[in-house]
């Protein structure tokens, strides 16, 4: 490399290294630890409707060092399960190594170096469909930021070139009608710091401007992110906040000291922890690496791993489930489908009900107007279909879910209706 190539490239070295160590991340304090116990309990006690609920959850324990013997063999025998059935989407199985390999001395886990080889093709087909179809990929581009650190973090196969197309903050894969999604915004993130970490670490090949770029693109992205913090410190939603706060914790030389009041953050959410806001297994594994400090980045540095606590006050007998009770109580919600003509109708339902509940009461109603399909996925049910219309990733469509006119922030299977509320199913295009 030439001289006047090598001085950009040192002083983005320095930039990049020097501010880290300043590195700012809290984190819950032992006392507070057993306000995690819901999480925990959520976790380990929850029946999966999908196995990579379970990637999920063995990233999660993994991560905060909890390595619980029986814990972790009911969980890899899910994790394996899912791999075996072939169908994974690119993040589902990103996240499946992930899930896998967190923590794990290298040797232990050589086994499944075809893992990242199919990887590397599920990203490729990714790509391969955004040309095809308008930009717009197989999945979502919160799926291509997980593959990307995936294979990033475990040697597999990408380009910078790839990087420096695909990621830039512009791109509309990072919004949903015109929002900043701040889920795909903090996993890009991560992504792009671990492929910053691997240029610096010469591990790929590249000049001062691609590192450029990526610095570019994270800041960019670190300072969207953060015009999504609320006044309650919550990032995006509740449901954002734990990899928002993930991204924030491993770019602090992308923005002031004064711009995220990390301890605000954290005091909220623990405050949402005991309101049950996160009584879904996928919901508490994203937030609880965040509270302790971890970011999927530590997955390959089995020391970070090990300098956990390692015991974070678990007697799995205490941590009780919680069933939810059926009232005998009723109460009535409106309910509307809405295409380019409104099929309405009013239906009663046991107080306690979910959106789900009302569609099947509805359903029962008037199949013609009502009926509908859904997937199982990592949040619970997702509605793929109503009337037989079908949501198509490759022309951005889906059916949204709303109340009052408003988007919820739950799927169909979490969100507890009210009496007297107007719920919608809306063909839109996000
Ligand atoms: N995960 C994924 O692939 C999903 C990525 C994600 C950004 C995700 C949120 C964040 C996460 N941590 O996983 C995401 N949602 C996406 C990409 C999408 C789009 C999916 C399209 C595609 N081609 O992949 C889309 C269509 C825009 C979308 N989400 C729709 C919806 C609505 C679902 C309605 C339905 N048809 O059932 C809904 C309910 C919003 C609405 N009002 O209509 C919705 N999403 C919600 C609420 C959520 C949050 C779930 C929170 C909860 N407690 O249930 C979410 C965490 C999530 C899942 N979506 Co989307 C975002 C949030 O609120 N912070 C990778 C995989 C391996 O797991």
């Amino acid at each position: 490399m030439r001289q006047s190539h090598q001085l950009p490239l040192l002083g983005l070295l320095l930039f990049s290294l020097i501010p880290s160590q300043l590195c700012t991340i809290c984190e819950v304090s032992k006392e507070n630890y057993s306000s995690l116990n819901p999480l925990l309990s959520t976790m380990i006690h929850s029946k999966y409707t999908r196995e990579i609920q379970a990637a999920n959850v063995l990233l999660s324990l993994r991560l905060v060092g909890i390595q619980d013997q029986n814990i972790e063999q009911k969980l890899l025998k899910e994790v394996r399960n899912s791999e075996e059935k072939k169908d994974l989407t690119s993040g589902q199985l990103a996240l499946v190594i992930l899930a896998l390999r967190a923590c794990q001395n290298s040797d232990e886990s050589v086994t499944n170096f075809h893992l990242v080889s199919q990887l590397e093709e599920k990203f490729q087909e990714e790509i391969k469909n955004m040309g095809v179809h308008d930009g717009n990929p197989l999945t979502n581009y919160y799926q291509l930021s997980l593959d990307l650190l995936t294979l990033c973090l475990f040697n597999g196969s990408y380009t910078i070139t790839e990087v420096k197309n695909y990621f830039t903050p512009e791109n509309k894969n990072f919004y949903f009608g015109g929002q900043f999604s701040v889920d795909t915004g903090a996993m890009a993130v991560l992504a792009l710091t671990c492929v910053k970490r691997s240029i610096m670490n010469q591990q790929i090949l590249t000049n001062g401007e691609d590192l450029q770029h990526i610095n570019n693109y994270t800041e960019s992205l670190v300072k969207k992110i953060l015009s999504e913090k609320k006044r309650n410190g919550l990032i995006g939603n509740i449901y954002s906040t734990g990899e928002a706060m993930q991204a924030l914790f491993v770019s602090p030389n992308y923005y002031n000291k004064n711009e995220w009041n990390c301890q605000q953050t954290l005091d909220t959410v623990l405050k949402e922890i005991s309101q049950e806001a996160f009584h879904m297994p996928t919901a508490a594994a994203q937030i609880l690496p965040a509270l302790m400090g971890k970011t999927y980045l530590d997955v390959n540095n089995v020391s970070s791993c090990a300098s956990s606590p390692g015991h974070l006050n678990i007697s799995i007998d205490e941590l009780i489930p919680v069933e939810p009770t059926i009232s005998p109580i009723k109460i009535s919600v409106n309910y509307t489908v809405q295409i380019n003509e409104t099929f309405f109708t009013n239906v009663t339902v046991p107080k306690g009900s979910v959106f789900l509940d009302v569609m099947k009461e509805a359903q029962k109603i008037n199949q013609t107007a009502f009926r509908f399909t859904y997937a199982e996925s990592s949040w619970g049910p997702y509605i793929t279909s109503v009337q037989g219309l079908k949501e198509n990733s490759n022309d951005r469509t889906y059916w949204q879910l709303l109340s009052g006119g408003e988007p919820v922030s739950q799927g169909v299977a979490s969100y507890v209706v009210h009496n007297g509320e107007n719920l919608e199913v809306r063909w839109s295009k996000y």
